[in-house]
C-alpha cells in the first residue's frame, strides 16, 4: 500500500478520556464530571478526574508521539477548561496549556488536529439547559472564537464537534451518556439540531477570525447499515436505521435539510428549527472527519417509538463467523470501505479524514515492557488495506488517526475497555508502547521511506 506524500498518519483522543486535572487551574466542571461522579452511571463509578494525567505528562506524551513517527495528532479541548462557566471569562492558564500543546507539536513536526467539543459541555451551561437550549450554540461560537483567536495562528485543522450522535440519543434516549436522560425522544431532537447549528455559528465565526488556508469540518460517527434478512419490515428497519445513525447529521450538513421521516422514527416533532438555520448548518465545510468501528446489521425490533425509546430497529449480533472487540462491536474493515465510498457519492466532501478508527482488545502487559496485541495489528492493517481500497475508488481521504494514541477512560465503560497504542498501567500512570504502537510506527516510516527522494548519484571523476 502506498499512501500520498502528505497523507496525516495519526493517533487520536480527547480531553476528558485523558487530561485529569478536572479541577486544577481553574478549569470548570463539565456535564462528565457530574454524570461520572453519579453512582451508577460508570463501571466501577470511574470518573475522569484522574484519567491519564496527560496535563501533568503533557510534554513526555508529545515526545511518545514523535518516538511513534506520527505526523499528526488530533486532541480536544476541554470548553470548561477555557470558559469555566461556558460563557464570559476565559480562564488564561486553561488557555497556556493548548497554547503549550500546540508549539511542542509543532516543534516536532506533528500537525495538530483539534477539535473544540467532545462532550465535555461546560455544566454551567447544562443547567441552563444545556444543548436543549439554543443559547448554548451561540456560547459554543464564541468559545470557537475565542479559541480560533488563541492558536489560529498556528493550527490550520479543526474539528468542530466529535459525534454529536452520541450527547444527542445515549445522552437523552439511551441514557448511558451524560446527562443520562432515558427515552427523552423529543429532547434528543432538539439538541441535535443545536449541536447543528452550533456547528454551523462555529465555523462562520471561525472562518471571520483566521487565515483563508485553515480547514474546518466535523466528526461523525458513521455505520454502513445491513439488513439482516429481506422481510418487508426488515429493510424498512434498515431504512430507519440508516435515517438515525448516518444522515441525522449528514443531510443536513452537506444538503442543508433533515432527513424526510427522520422525526417519525423518533416519535418526536421537528426541533425548534428558525428561519436560516439549516443554511447556518450547511455552511460548506473542508472536510468531513469519519468515526468508522463497525457497521450494524438490523432487523425489526420491538423498540418501536411509541414505547418512547429506540427507533424500532434491532442489532443482530449472532453472528457465527464474526471477530467482536471488548466492545462487542464486530471487526468489519470492508465497512470502513463501504462507507467511505457512500460518503464519496452521495455528499462529495471536499476532502475526507479518518478522525477515528481503532479496537478495543483485553490487553495484558507481560511486567517487563512488551504489550502484545496482535489482534489490534490486524484490526489496523486490514482497516488500512480498506482505506487504500476506497481512495483508489476515489474517495478523498487525506488522513487516518488510530483511536486511540492511549489506553484511557472509555465513557460509561470507565477504564475497563483498552482501546490504546499505547498502554497506560493506570496505578503507576506507567505508558508501555504495545505491539500495536510499534507496528504502526514502522507503517508510518515504510509510507515515509517510500517518498524519501533517493540519493542522487555520485558525479563521474
Ligand atoms: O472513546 C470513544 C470516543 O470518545 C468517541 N468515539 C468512539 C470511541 C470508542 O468508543
Amino acid at each position: 500500500m502506498s499512501f500520498p506524500q502528505d497523507f496525516f498518519w495519526g493517533a487520536a483522543t480527547s480531553a476528558y478520556q485523558i487530561e485529569g486535572a478536572t479541577r486544577e487551574d481553574g478549569r470548570g466542571l463539565s456535564v462528565w464530571d457530574q454524570f461520572a461522579a453519579t453512582p451508577g452511571r460508570t463501571y466501577q463509578g470511574e470518573t475522569g478526574e484522574r484519567a491519564v494525567e496527560h496535563y501533568r505528562r503533557m510534554e513526555q506524551d508529545v515526545a511518545l508521539m514523535a518516538d511513534l513517527g506520527l505526523t499528526a495528532y488530533r486532541f480536544s479541548i476541554a470548553w470548561p477548561r477555557i470558559l469555566p462557566d461556558g460563557v464570559g471569562t476565559v480562564n488564561q492558564p486553561g488557555i497556556d496549556f493548548y497554547d503549550r500543546l500546540v508549539d511542542q507539536l509543532l516543534a516536532r513536526n506533528i500537525t495538530p488536529v483539534v477539535t473544540l467539543h467532545h462532550w465535555d459541555l461546560p455544566l454551567a451551561l447544562f443547567e441552563r439547559g444545556g444543548w436543549r437550549n439554543r443559547a448554548t450554540a451561540d456560547a459554543f461560537a464564541d468559545y470557537a472564537t475565542t479559541m480560533a483567536r488563541a492558536l489560529g495562528d498556528r493550527v490550520r485543522w479543526w474539528t468542530t464537534l466529535n459525534e454529536p450522535w452520541c450527547p444527542a440519543y445515549l445522552g437523552y434516549v439511551e441514557g448511558i451518556h451524560a446527562p443520562g436522560v432515558k427515552g427523552d425522544t423529543q429532547a434528543a431532537v432538539d439538541v441535535g439540531h443545536h449541536l447543528l447549528l452550533a456547528h454551523g455559528l462555529a465555523t462562520q465565526a471561525m472562518r471571520a477570525v483566521m487565515p483563508a488556508e485553515t480547514r474546518i469540518g466535523i466528526a461523525l460517527n458513521l455505520f454502513p447499515i445491513f439488513a439482516g434478512d429481506d422481510r418487508p419490515e426488515t429493510l424498512r428497519a434498515a431504512e430507519r436505521a440508516y435515517r438515525f445513525h448516518t444522515r441525522w447529521f449528514l443531510d443536513p450538513v452537506f444538503r442543508g435539510e433533515y432527513t424526510p421521516g427522520l422525526f417519525d422514527d423518533f416519535g418526536a416533532e421537528p426541533p425548534p428549527i428558525q428561519d436560516g438555520d439549516l443554511k447556518i448548518i450547511s455552511t460548506p465545510t473542508d472536510f468531513l472527519g469519519v468515526n468508522y468501528y463497525n457497521r450494524w446489521i438490523v432487523r425489526a425490533g420491538s423498540d418501536l417509538p411509541a414505547d418512547g425509546v429506540g427507533t424500532g430497529v434491532e442489532y443482530v449480533t449472532d453472528l457465527p463467523d464474526a471477530t467482536f472487540t471488548e466492545m462487542g462491536w464486530e471487526v468489519y474493515p470492508h465497512g470502513l470501505e463501504l462507507i467511505l465510498e457512500d460518503l464519496t457519492r452521495n455528499y462529495h466532501p471536499r476532502m475526507l479524514l479518518i478522525t477515528e478508527n481503532g479496537a478495543a482488545f483485553d490487553d495484558t502487559w507481560n511486567g517487563n515492557g512488551r504489550v502484545s496485541d496482535p489482534q489490534r495489528v490486524r484490526y489496523l492493517s486490514e482497516h488500512l488495506r480498506a482505506v487504500g481500497d476506497a481512495m483508489a475508488h476515489g474517495a478523498p481521504v487525506v488522513g487516518y488517526f488510530v483511536w486511540s494514541l492511549f489506553d484511557n477512560f472509555e465513557w460509561a465503560e470507565g477504564y475497563s475497555k483498552r482501546f490504546g497504542l499505547v498502554y497506560v498501567d493506570f496505578a503507576t500512570q506507567r505508558r508501555i508502547i504495545k505491539d500495536s504502537g510499534t507496528w504502526y510506527a514502522g507503517f508510518i516510516a515504510n509510507q515515509r521511506a517510500l517518498h524519501a527522494t533517493p540519493p542522487k548519484p555520485p558525479l563521474p571523476r
